[in-house]
């Protein structure tokens, strides 16, 4: 009865080795596959990405004095206030966000725009002035 049991036992073993042996060459494969994926959709949204900017706006300046876009290109333009309550506007460009806000607008004619904080937010308002520039 012992000898039958141990001989069941050390089949199974084997069987079991045997299986876990086969699994490991077959996980290997899907874990390249996955990989290579990965970094093609990371590239891709790079490329999307390319005419984005924010605007962060504080008591009393914009976070940079010039933003750079491309012209004839969709832009996605956001306005996120740290600091304070602020907006912006160009003239210009027909764009206007009071707020935390964002607008989609294409510049077609390359040039020099003025941004302006368009809410009367305090003693620093008229600081607030930044540039545009379409390239
Ligand atoms: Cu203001």
């Amino acid at each position: 009865m012992k000898k039958s049991l141990l001989v069941a036992l050390f089949l199974s073993l084997i069987l079991v080795l045997a299986a876990c042996g086969g699994d490991d060459s077959g996980t290997d494969a899907g874990v390249d596959n996955s990989t290579e994926e990965t970094e093609s959709s990371s590239s891709s949204e790079e490329t999307a990405s390319n005419n984005e900017i924010e605007i962060n706006a504080s008591n009393f300046e914009f976070d940079q004095a010039e933003y750079t876009v491309n012209a004839g290109e969709e832009v996605k333009l956001s306005l996120v206030n740290v600091e304070g309550m602020h907006g912006i506007g160009i003239d210009d460009l027909d764009v206007s966000i009071e707020g935390d806000g964002e607008v989609v607008f294409t510049p077609e004619e390359p040039g020099e725009y003025t941004i302006y904080c368009n809410i009367p937010c305090g003693q620093g308002h008229n600081d607030m002035v930044s540039t545009l520039i379409v390239q």
